[in-house]
């Protein structure tokens, strides 16, 4: 069932998978402080329940997010004023980078400066064919503040990333999946379907062994070779103290489905 957690952010939850659904269609999904409190809010209790295995997070067909809420910003004037007003509404964006279960961004239509930013900071993109990405902000006189020079040239190279930033060039849902920016394309009709299934899928798999794997690949984004490889073996180490690690191991030999249990 839906529930209006906030008038413009939508929450429910489906099996194990909790989804989160940003719908304030009047500005294509623009991210207001009130927004992004409740989206926050939403997964970071999402991320607490040892119910919910995996997440979604939506938008709307029209528009993942066209960016932050420019009204909200226009009127701030020198550094240390956006500094003093802006930083919480930054601190958003990271907390959702931070969340320790898998978060599956269903982007279609307008993912702009920090609605891209925002779907670049879930684990994984499923785009709709009408999806559009972009970091337009040298277009309003700033630039990306909430991750959109440094995943995005992470994620798809200094070349490209380079110019998105400094032209305002979007990218096409087929142009993103073919950077690597995304993880699959699909009909406008199905891309919350599909989300929701690879969030089921994931679901289905031992939490703990999950979210592990996550927490490694994040790794690898910001560390050397020999530190990844290092923080790998100490997690795949410690999986061995579960009892999802022993009742995995079990079944497979037994030539039988495992029963996880989370534990
Ligand atoms: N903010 C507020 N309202 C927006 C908006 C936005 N980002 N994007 C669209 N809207 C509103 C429009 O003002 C319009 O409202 P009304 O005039 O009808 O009241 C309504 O949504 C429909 O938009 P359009 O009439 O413009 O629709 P079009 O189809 O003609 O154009 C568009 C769609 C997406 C191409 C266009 O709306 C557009 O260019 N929007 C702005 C895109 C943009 O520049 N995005 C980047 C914003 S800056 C940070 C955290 C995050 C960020 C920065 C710092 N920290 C806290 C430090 C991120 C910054 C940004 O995202």
């Amino acid at each position: 069932m839906t529930t209006a957690a906030a008038p413009e952010v939508l929450v429910e939850t489906e099996g194990k998978i909790g989804i989160v659904t940003i719908s304030r269609p009047q500005a294509l999904n623009a991210l207001s402080v009130s927004v992004m409190d409740a989206v926050v809010e939403l997964l970071g209790g999402f991320d607490r329940d040892p119910s919910i295995h995996a997440m979604v997070l939506a938008g709307l067909p029209r528009a993942f997010a066209a960016g932050a809420d420019i009204g909200e910003m226009k009127d701030i004037t020198g550094a240390a004023g956006a500094e003093k007003q802006l930083s919480r509404h930054l601190s958003h964006w990271d907390k959702i980078g931070l969340l320790k279960k898998p978060l599956i961004a269903a982007v279609s239509g307008f993912a702009l400066g920090g609605g891209c930013e925002l779907a670049m900071a879930c684990d994984m993109i499923v785009a709709s064919e009408t999806a559009v990405f972009g970091q337009p902000e040298v277009l309003i006189g700033v630039i990306a503040g909430a991750g959109g020079t440094q995943r995005l040239t992470k994620a798809v190279g200094k070349a490209l990333s380079m110019e998105m930033n400094l032209t305002g060039r979007r990218l096409t849902a087929r142009e993103a999946l073919s950077f690597g920016l995304v993880n699959k394309v699909v009909p406008v009709e199905s891309y919350l379907s599909e989300a929701k299934k690879l969030a089921h899928t994931i679901a289905a798999q031992p939490p703990l062994a999950v979210q592990a794997a996550k927490a490694s690949v994040l790794f690898a984004v910001d560390s050397k070779l020999s530190e990844g490889l290092s923080f790998e073996r100490q997690s795949f180490f410690r999986l061995f103290d579960t009892q999802d690690q022993k009742e995995g191991m079990k079944a497979f030999a037994e030539k039988r489905k495992p029963v996880w249990t989370g534990n």
